[in-house]
C-alpha cells in the first residue's frame, strides 16, 4: 500500500531487549485514510539510543500491518488437532460471555487454581506488560514464577549485591578494559556498541567470553572460546590469579566485603593449569585474562544470561559477578560488573499487577514445566496466554503444543501475531501494539524511563491486554479497584515511591518529555562502599564453587547443544517476517564443528535429526569453525513453520531448572546428531520436501 507521510511521532521499544531505545516512527495516510506506521528509526537526540534502531525493529511496521495479524476476535471451529486450523470471527460480546462462562464455571467447580494466566515479557510495558496480571492475583489463580529468562541471574547477583544497580552506560567509555562474559551483545544488546567503540578508541582493549565465534567474538580484540558450563571455574582461576599476585584492592575488601577470606580459600586450587583443564582454554589465555583484570583500572564486565541456562549456572554468574568486589572496580567510574540496570528505577510496585493481592497459600508453577503443568493429571481447566508464544519458546515445546491441544482445557491467547500458540487456541483475542496503547517503560540496560501515548488507532477491533481483562472482571464480578486503573493512574502510582532516582520525575513531565533519565548523581558508584544485601556490604561468603553439570555428555549424546538468541529475531518475535527470516539464512541451522561433521559422517548442508532425551528436531548442518569440536549451536527460537519437521528447537530442550533462582536451561541439552537418511521425507511449511 502506498502512502503519503504525515508526522513523526517519538515512542519507546517495548520488547524484551535491554536497549528500551527511544525511537522515530513515520506515520502516513494509507490508501484507506487510516493512519499507518511507514518507517522506524532511532531518535537522534536520545543520549543512549543515538539515532538508529536495531536490524529488526527497523521492519516492525512490517509486522504491524502484516495480513496475518488477528484484528478481530476468532473462536476455533473444528478440532485443536487439525493440521490447519479454521477461526470464526465473533463480536467481543459473544468471546467474552463465553470465556467469563467458562472461567465461572472452573472458579465455582474446581476453584481457582484450574485456571492458569502464562504470560512473559513480549511488551515490557508496565500496564500491558506487568500491571495486566492484576485480574489474576485478584481470582487467586496460581501465581506463575517468570523463570524463563532472568531469575538465575537475579537470584545469584542479590545473594552477593542485593538490588541490581550497574555501571552507568554512559560511564563505559571510561573504562580500559571491556570484558563481555556469556553475552553477544553485538546482537543481542546493539546500543552498547557505540559505548564500547568509544571505550576502544581511549585505548580499552575488548575481551569475548563464549563457546561458539559469533559477531561479539569477531568485533572483540581477544576470544576465549570455553567449555559451556564453565564460567566459575574461570572466575575462580582468575581470582586466583587476583590473589597469587597482589592485584586485589585490599582497602576495598576490607570496607565493603564480607567472606573475601572464603573466597581466597576456594581460589587457592584454581591454578591456570587446572581452569585451563575445566574450562578448555590454555594456561597463556588463563594467565592472560587475569593479568589483563588484575592490572587494568577500570575493567567493565558485562554478563549476559547466557552462562546462567545451564544446570549450574546461577553459581556460574555469582562467581564471575564478584571479581570487581576483588579488584575493588566499583569506586571507579566505568568499572564493575553489569547484569541489569533495572533495580535503579525504585518505582513503587506494591499493587503493580495486584502484587499486593497474592496470599501466602497460593500455589506457584514454574513457568519453565509449562509441559508439566499442562498433563491431564495436573488439573488445569484454562490457560490464559498474553505477551509470549509458550508453543515455540518453552522448554519441551512438543509436550507443550500436545498439553494445549487437549480438548478438555480451554485455551484463550491474546495476540498481535497468528503464533504457533495462537493457531492452538479457542479463542484468539486481537492485541494492540505499542503504537496503538498508552504504556510507561523502564529498561534493563539504561537509566531512563519512557512514556507512550497511544499514536495510532487499533486496526479492526484490536484491544489492549488490560482492557480484555478488565471486560472479563466486570463480567466476573470482580472489585478490586487495581484491576481497573488506567496507564495514567498507573504511571501516578509507580511514581509515588519517593525514592530519590524519581526525584524531579513527575507523571507531567514524563509525559510531556517521553522520555526521562532517572535522578542520579553525577558519579553513580552503588556498590563503591558496600551493597544492599542484610550485612550492607558485598557479601563474598559461601564462596562459589564449581560444579560441573550432571547431564555429562556420554556416548549416547555426545555433544552439547546451545541454543542463544538470533541476530535478526527477537525471541520468537518477527519469526513471521519473510524478509528477516532470509536473512538469518532461510531456515534454522545447525552449527558444528568441521571435527564432529567428519566424526559422525555428515557434511555442510545435509540435515540431521538433533536427539536429546527429551525429543528430536530436523535441522540443517552448516560446518564451521565458528562452533568447538564437541559444542553444536542452533541460533533463534525460530518459527517451527519455518524448520524442515515444524519443530521449534525447544522439541529438545528440557525443563531442567537452574541452581539458584529456578530458571532456564536452554544451553545445558546433550544431543546426537544422526544423518537424515535419503530419501525420507521432512515437513517444510506444509509441503513434503524429499531429502536429496
Ligand atoms: N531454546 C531457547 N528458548 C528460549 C530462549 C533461548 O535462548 N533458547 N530464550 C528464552 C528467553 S530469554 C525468553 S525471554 C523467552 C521469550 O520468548 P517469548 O516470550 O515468546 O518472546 P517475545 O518474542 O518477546 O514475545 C512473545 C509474544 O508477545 C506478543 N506481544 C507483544 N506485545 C504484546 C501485547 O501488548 N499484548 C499481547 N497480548 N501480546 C503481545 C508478541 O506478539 C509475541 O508473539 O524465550 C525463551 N526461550
Ligand atoms: N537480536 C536479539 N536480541 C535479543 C534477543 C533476541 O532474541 N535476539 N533476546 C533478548 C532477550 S529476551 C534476552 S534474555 C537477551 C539474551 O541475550 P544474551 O544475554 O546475549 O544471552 P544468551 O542468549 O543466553 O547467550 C549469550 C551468549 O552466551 C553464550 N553461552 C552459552 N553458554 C555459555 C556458557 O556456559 N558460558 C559463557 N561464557 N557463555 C555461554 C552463548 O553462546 C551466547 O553467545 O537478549 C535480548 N536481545
Ligand atoms: S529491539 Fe532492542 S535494539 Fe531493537 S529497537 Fe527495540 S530496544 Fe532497540
Ligand atoms: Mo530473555
Amino acid at each position: 500500500m502506498t502512502a503519503t507521510p504525515t508526522r513523526d511521532v517519538l515512542l519507546t521499544c517495548p520488547l524484551d531487549c535491554p536497549d528500551a531505545c527511544r525511537l522515530r516512527v513515520t506515520l502516513g495516510q494509507g490508501e484507506d485514510g487510516r493512519e499507518r506506521a511507514l518507517k522506524l528509526t532511532g531518535d537522534a537526540s536520545h543520549p543512549y539510543t543515538k539515532g538508529f534502531a536495531c536490524v529488526k525493529t527497523v521492519h516492525y511496521p512490517a509486522r504491524q500491518h502484516h495480513p496475518d495479524r488477528p484484528v478481530y476476535p476468532l473462536r476455533r471451529v473444528g478440532e485443536k488437532t487439525d493440521p490447519e486450523p479454521r477461526f470464526e470471527r465473533v463480536t467481543w460480546d459473544e468471546a467474552l460471555d463465553d470465556i467469563a462462562v467458562r472461567l465461572r464455571k472452573l472458579l465455582d467447580t474446581r476453584g481457582p487454581s484450574s485456571i492458569l494466566r502464562y504470560n512473559y515479557a513480549g511488551t515490557m510495558g508496565l500496564m500491558e506488560g506487568s500491571h495486566a496480571h492484576a485480574l489474576w492475583r485478584a481470582l487467586g489463580t496460581p501465581e506463575l514464577d517468570e523463570t524463563i529468562c532472568a531469575t538465575a541471574g537475579t537470584a545469584a547477583w542479590s545473594l552477593g549485591y542485593g538490588a541490581r544497580y550497574a555501571v552507568d552506560p554512559l560511564d563505559v567509555p571510561h573504562a580500559r578494559l571491556i570484558v563481555l562474559w556469556g553475552i553477544n551483545s553485538l546482537s543481542t544488546h546493539s546500543h552498547l556498541t557505540p559505548q564500547i567503540t568509544a571505550a576502544r578508541k581511549n585505548g580499552a582493549r575488548v575481551i569475548h567470553i563464549d563457546p561458539y565465534r559469533n559477531r561479539t567474538s569477531g568485533y572483540a580484540d581477544t576470544h576465549l572460546k570455553l567449555k559451556p558450563g564453565t564460567d566459575a571455574a574461570l572466575a575462580l582461576g582468575v581470582m586466583h590469579g587476583l590473589f597469587a599476585h597482589g592485584w586485589t584492592d585490599e582497602a576495598y575488601i576490607a570496607e565493603a566485603t564480607v567472606g573475601a577470606e572464603e573466597v581466597r580459600e576456594a581460589a587457592r586450587e584454581w591454578t591456570p593449569e587446572r581452569t585451563a583443564e575445566v574450562t578448555g582454554l590454555t594456561v597463556e589465555e588463563v594467565r592472560d585474562l587475569a593479568h589483563a583484570i588484575g592490572t587494568t583500572r577500570p575493567t567493565y564486565i558485562r554478563v549476559g544470561y547466557g552462562m546462567t541456562r545451564h544446570e549450574n549456572g546461577g553459581t556460574n554468574l555469582r562467581a564471575v559477578t564478584l571479581i570487581p568486589a576483588l579488584t575493588g572496580d566499583w569506586r571507579h567510574r566505568g568499572g564493575g560488573v553489569v547484569l541489569s540496570t533495572s533495580g535503579a528505577f525504585g518505582l513503587n510496585r506494591s499493587r503493580v499487577g495486584g502484587a499486593h493481592l497474592v496470599q501466602p497459600e497460593t500455589p506457584h508453577i514454574n513457568m519453565n514445566e509449562l509441559a508439566n503443568a499442562l498433563t491431564p493429571e495436573a488439573g488445569l481447566g484454562a490457560l490464559v496466554v498474553y505477551n509470549t508464544n509458550p508453543a515455540v519458546v518453552a522448554p519441551d515445546s512438543q509436550r507443550v503444543r500436545a498439553g494445549m491441544q487437549r480438548e478438555d482445557l480451554l485455551l484463550v491467547v491474546l495476540e498481535q501475531a497468528m503464533t504457533e500458540t495462537a493457531r492452538l487456541a479457542d479463542y484468539v483475542l486481537p492485541a494492540t501494539t505499542f503504537m496503538e496503547h498508552p504504556d510507561v517503560y523502564t529498561s534493563y540496560g539504561h537509566h531512563w524511563l519512557g512514556y507512550n501515548r497511544a499514536e495510532l488507532e487499533a486496526p479492526g477491533e484490536a484491544r489492549p491486554n488490560t482492557w480484555v481483562f478488565q471486560q472479563l472482571a466486570r463480567r466476573l464480578g470482580v472489585t478490586e479497584p487495581s484491576v481497573y486503573w488506567t496507564a495514567d493512574e498507573l504511571l501516578t502510582e509507580v511514581l509515588s515511591s519517593g525514592h530519590p532516582h524519581l526525584r524531579g520525575v513527575t507523571p507531567e513531565r514524563l509525559k510531556a518529555e517521553g522520555t526521562v533519565r532517572l535522578s542520579l548523581p553525577e558519579a553513580f558508584l552503588p556498590y563503591a562502599n558496600g551493597a544492599d544485601t542484610p550485612s550492607g556490604k558485598v557479601q563474598l561468603s559461601p564462596a562459589p564453587l564449581y560444579r560441573a553439570v550432571e547431564a555429562v555428555v556420554n556416548a549416547d549424546y555426545p555433544l552439547r547443544l546451545l541454543t542463544p538468541p538470533a541476530h535478526h529475531f527477537l525471541n520468537s518475535t518477527y519469526g513471521n517476517l519473510e524478509n528477516l527470516n532470509r536473512a538469518e539464512g532461510e531456515e534454522p541451522h545447525v552449527l558444528v564443528h568441521p571435527e564432529d561433521a567428519e566424526a559422525y559422517g555428515f557434511g555442510d548442508g545435509e540435515y540431521v535429526r538433533i536427539v536429546s532425551e527429551v525429543g528430536q528436531a530436523v535441522r540443517r548442518v552448516k560446518v564451521t569453525e565458528a562452533a568447538q569440536p564437541g559444542v553444536a549451536v542452533v541460533e533463534g527460537t525460530w518459527w517451527g513453520l519455518s524448520a524442515p519437521d515444524g519443530t521449534s528447537i525447544n522439541a529438545v530442550t528440557a525443563q531442567t531448572l537452574t541452581d539458584l533462582g529456578g530458571g532456564s536451561t536452554f544451553h545445558n541439552t546433550r544431543v546426537r546428531l544422526e544423518r537424515v537418511e535419503s530419501g525420507e521425507a521432512v515437513r517444510k511449511a506444509g509441503e513434503l520436501l524429499q531429502v536429496r
